[in-house]
C-alpha cells in the first residue's frame, strides 16, 4: 500500500511542552500515528530535538514545516511496509550525523508513523508487524519487567538529591501483578515519605515522589523497607538510573557539598549493590567514560550495568560499549536514534552479543504506547514506564496487559 500523505500538528507533553504528532496517510485510507516524547536528562549523542526556541518548551512548528513540505514530497507514493527503504530516505534528506536539520523528533514521528499504518494496513497488531521488520530472535519471556520509577531525583526533580531514579522491577512476567505491585509500593513510598521525611513533598517528572534529600542512600533504605513490607504479596528488586552527567563535570561528580572522583563514585556506587542486591544500575558514571563502565561491571558481575546516555540506542556506541565489556544491558529509546529501523538494529546488535535490552519511555511522555509493543515483541527484559499514577505512564502499561493478555489467550 502506497504512502498518500504525511501531516504533523503541535501537542503538548507530559511536562506540557510542545512535541509532534505525526498522522501518515495510505492510499486506501488506512492511517497511523505517532506522539513524538522529549527527554529532559538527554545523552550528548542523542538526535537532535528540533525546536523553534533552543529551550524545551519551544515549540516545533519548523519541524512540523519540514514534515508537511520536503518529507512529505520525499516519501509520498512509497511502499507504506518498506520500513527500511523510508527510513533510509529519512536519512538521506536529513543528511546530517544526529539528524540535526529535519530534527529527529521529525525523523522518529514520521518513521513511528509509517509503522503504524504498514501494521494497520496489513491489519496485524504493531508487535506482530514489528516482529516481521528484524530479525532478532525472540528471547522466551512472556512479558518484560516493568521498571517503575517511585522515588525521582536529578534532572527529574528540582530537589536536592543527585540520583536521577529510584526504580523497582516487580519479579513476575504478568504485568498486571506488577502493577498491583507498583501501585502498592508507590503508596507506601508516600506514606513513609509523609510521615518520617517531610510532611509535604512533591511529585516528579516521571510521577514518583520527588524527595528532597541530598543522601544519595535514604530513597534505597526506603524502598528497601516498601521490600520487606510487601514480602507477603509478591517479590520485588531494586534497581537506579543514577544518570551521572547531569552531576559531573571538570573532571568530578558533586553531590551536595560533596565532589567525588570517580572512583570514590564507584565505591559508593559498589557498596549500594551489595547492600541492597541492585538489580541494575544505569548510567553510573559520564557518558564518555565507557572504561568506568566497565571497571564496575567488572567489580559487580552480578549486577547489570546498563548504558543509556552512553549508548543512546546508537550502533556503534552500543559497539564500542561491548568491545570495551562496558555493560550488561542496553536502553532502547526509539527518539534517541531517530529511526525505527535503526532502532531495531541497535537490538538485534545487543542480543546477538548477549546484551539485555530495556525499552524505555522519556521524562516529558505523550499517550503513544508505541515502546509496549517494542518491548513485547522481541521479549526484553524490561521496560521502564516511571510511576503507575499519570495517564502517560498509565497508557504504556495498559497496552502491555491488553497485548500480553491477548498474546497468552491465543496460546
Ligand atoms: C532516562 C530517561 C527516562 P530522560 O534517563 O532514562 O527515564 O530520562 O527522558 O529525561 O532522558
Ligand atoms: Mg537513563
Amino acid at each position: 500500500m502506497k504512502i498518500a500523505s504525511i501531516s504533523a500538528e503541535e501537542i503538548r507533553d507530559s511536562r506540557g511542552n510542545p512535541t509532534l504528532y505525526v498522522t501518515v496517510s495510505c492510499e486506501d485510507g488506512t492511517k497511523g500515528s505517532f506522539a513524538v516524547p522529549s527527554g529532559a536528562s538527554t545523552g550528548a549523542t542523542e538526535a537532535v530535538e528540533l525546536r523553534d526556541e533552543s529551550a524545551s518548551g519551544g515549540h516545533v512548528l519548523t519541524a512540523i514545516r519540514h514534515i508537511a513540505t520536503e518529507v512529505n514530497d520525499a516519501l509520498r507514493g512509497m511502499e507504506v511496509a518498506e520500513q527500511g527503504k523510508i527510513d533510509a530516505a529519512l536519512i538521506a534528506l536529513d543528511g546530517t550525523e544526529r539528524k540535526s536539520r529535519l530534527g529527529g523528533n521529525s525523523t522518529i514521528g514520521v518513521s513511528g508513523a509509517v509503522c503504524r499504518a504498514a501494521a494497520a494496513s496489513s491489519g496485524i497488531e504493531l508487535y506482530e508487524y514489528l516482529r516481521s521488520l528484524a530479525d532478532i530472535p525472540p528471547s522466551n519471556r512472556i512479558a518484560p519487567f516493568l521498571y517503575m520509577n517511585l522515588i525521582n531525583g536529578g534532572m527529574h526533580a528540582s530537589t536536592r538529591l543527585a540520583f536521577q531514579e529510584y526504580l523497582i522491577v516487580p519479579q513476575t512476567e504478568s504485568p498486571q501483578e506488577a502493577l498491583s505491585m507498583g501501585v502498592e509500593a508507590l503508596r507506601r513510598v508516600e506514606e513513609h515519605v509523609t510521615n518520617r521525611h517531610q510532611g509535604a513533598w512533591a511529585i516528579g517528572d516521571e510521577g514518583g515522589v520527588a524527595l528532597d534529600v541530598e543522601d544519595t542512600e535514604i530513597p534505597l533504605r526506603i524502598l528497601s523497607e516498601v521490600r520487606d513490607s510487601l514480602k507477603n504479596q509478591g517479590s520485588f528488586e531494586i534497581a537506579l538510573d543514577i544518570a551521572a552527567s547531569s552531576f559531573w563535570s571538570d573532571g568530578s561528580y558533586r553531590i551536595g557539598e560533596h565532589t567525588l572522583s570517580s572512583e570514590e563514585l564507584g565505591a559508593k556506587i559498589a557498596e549500594y549493590a551489595a547492600t541492597y542486591d541492585l538489580f541494575s544500575i544505569e548510567d553510573p558514571f559520564e557518558e564518555q567514560d565507557f572504561e568506568a563502565f566497565a571497571g564496575l561491571q567488572a567489580a559487580l558481575p552480578d549486577t547489570r550495568i546498563v548504558g543509556d546516555d552512553l549508548t543512546t540506542t546508537n550502533a556503534w556506541r552500543l559497539q564500542k560499549a561491548i568491545d570495551k565489556r562496558s555493560i550488561r544491558a542496553v536502553i532502547i529509546k526509539p527518539n534517541q536514534i531517530g529511526t525505527i529501523s535503526e532502532t531495531l538494529e541497535t537490538m538485534g546488535l545487543a542480543r546477538k552479543h548477549g546484551i539485555d535490552c530495556i525499552v524505555s519511555h522519556r521524562s516529558g511522555e505523550t499517550m503513544d504506547t508505541f515502546i509496549a509493543d517494542l518491548a513485547f515483541a522481541f521479549g526484553t527484559l524490561g521496560i521502564k514506564v516511571g510511576a503507575p499514577r499519570t495517564k502517560e505512564r498509565m497508557a504504556k502499561i495498559e497496552r502491555l496487559i491488553e497485548i500480553a493478555s491477548a498474546d497468552t489467550e491465543a496460546g
